[in-house]
């Protein structure tokens, strides 16, 4: 993989998660197999019905463009087995369902015909699959049964089988995004029955076929090795990470088309998440789950219209933005692009910002949101202790003029 690919990654900053499958017909959680330990028998009825005949793929990739994203990662297949594709490898894929027709191939030409980044979640783990084994994440899993002998290698070989499947059909992918590895995973207190990781997946093979296969693809750390990129999930790091790293955000607390769901993030909280983000050189990838008709839910659309209106002020503080060399107050977060630095004040101070360290190094400063100049007042470094300071400061992000910082 080359650098210009890491940096086109870092560039980008906000992409678009979408986890869309036969779960999105249950409407209550990407989990409900496991949750509910439905039999294959049980979870049929979705597939039996899965038919998305309102499926705009342009319509997503629309949707992301306007909200600042740069690129996506489309589940093709999660845990409960259901691919996206028409697999050569099982009959338990899209070409099955009353839909009939590949869903990923419109998606990939979709998203790339808007200059999108394309990538493919796809989840090592598996409930559908003969030979996967049943393990304590399982929806067959009952604690202190008996579970036949399946053989984990066979899966394996499927599992290869159906990467390679993902990565000669679509065209060059940007990312490859595995789910999970949970070797020595503990929940509750116990090691997870049959947790599996590299040595079941075959993680290194893997790796080397892709690299053969794709050589520039960005691979992340969920195959139990380091990968290209890590993923913290759910949670902002408290400081920059020593890797290429993308922060992954559900909308609601849901990955999955969760109808009732009421605990939705505001955009403002989600605008916070990608500038705390950017602000230590990280990226997010915001998920968004469609229903079961192919839509986007009009709440996803609500928030995803918001931040698009304001990265269409601000967005030049994001993409191609990165960490700053200077030290941010507590209610703030700095990004730096060039020589930019972004203010970005998260609670607004009353009447004064202080900003350390920037005495004498400010040439100029303004609004980001409509470009006014804001006054200020940065004495000689030597008498205040090196702040520049603002005053009767409006609502908006400062962008400070800095002259470019020697290497
Ligand atoms: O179990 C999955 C979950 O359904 C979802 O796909 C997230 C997204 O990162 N990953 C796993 C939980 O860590």
């Amino acid at each position: 993989m080359t650098n210009s690919r890491i940096d086109e990654f870092r560039q980008r900053r906000f992409g678009l998660f979408i986890h869309w499958g036969l779960y999105a017909l249950a409407a209550r959680h990407e989990w409900v197999k496991q949750r509910e330990h439905l039999t294959d028998e049980q979870y049929q009825r979705y597939f039996e019905r899965f038919d998305p005949d309102l499926y705009d793929p342009d319509a997503w990739a629309e949707a992301a463009q306007r909200a600042g994203m740069r690129y996506t990662v489309l589940t093709a297949k999660h845990h409960d087995g259901f691919c996206l594709w028409d697999s050569a490898l099982t009959d338990y894929c899209v070409s099955g369902t009353p839909h009939g027709k590949d869903l990923i191939g419109p998606f990939v030409d979709a998203f790339r015909g808007r200059g999108l980044g394309v990538g493919f979640y796809y989840s090592l783990l598996d409930w559908h699959h003969p030979d996967f084994p049943i393990d304590g994440l399982h929806p067959a899993y009952v604690e202190g049964g008996t579970f036949p002998d399946r053989d984990v290698t066979k899966y394996a070989d499927y599992l290869h089988g159906q990467v390679e499947e993902l990565l000669t059909r679509y065209g060059p992918l940007d990312t490859l995004w595995f789910d999970f590895s949970y070797a020595n995973r503990i929940k509750q207190g116990k090691r997870i029955f049959g947790g599996k990781g590299k040595a079941e997946w075959r993680s290194e093979e893997l790796v080397e076929k892709i690299r053969r296969i794709q050589p520039d693809i960005l691979l992340n750390n969920r195959l139990e090795l380091p990968g290209d990129f890590t993923t913290p999930e759910q949670f902002q790091p408290p400081a920059p990470l020593s890797t290429l790293w993308e922060a992954c955000q559900t909308l609601n607390g849901s990955w999955g088309y969760h109808r009732d769901n009421h605990t939705w993030k505001s955009p403002g909280m989600l605008i916070r998440m990608l500038v705390d983000s950017v602000s230590k050189d990280g990226n997010l990838l915001l998920n968004v789950g469609p229903n079961g008709r192919g839509e986007f839910e009009p709440r996803a659309l609500e928030t995803l219209r918001e931040i698009g209106d304001w990265m269409r002020l601000h967005g030049r503080s994001i993409h191609g933005a990165g960490s700053s060399q200077f030290q941010a107050p507590q209610d703030c977060r700095y990004t730096q692009r060039g020589d930019r630095l972004y203010v970005h004040v998260f609670s607004w101070p009353y009447r004064h910002l202080h900003l350390p360290g920037l005495a004498g190094k400010v040439r100029y400063a303004q609004l980001l949101n409509d470009g006014s100049e804001i006054s200020m007042w940065a004495p000689d470094p030597k008498v205040d202790n090196g702040n520049v300071n603002f005053f009767t400061l409006p609502e908006g992000t400062l962008t400070l003029e800095l002259p470019v910082q020697p290497p």
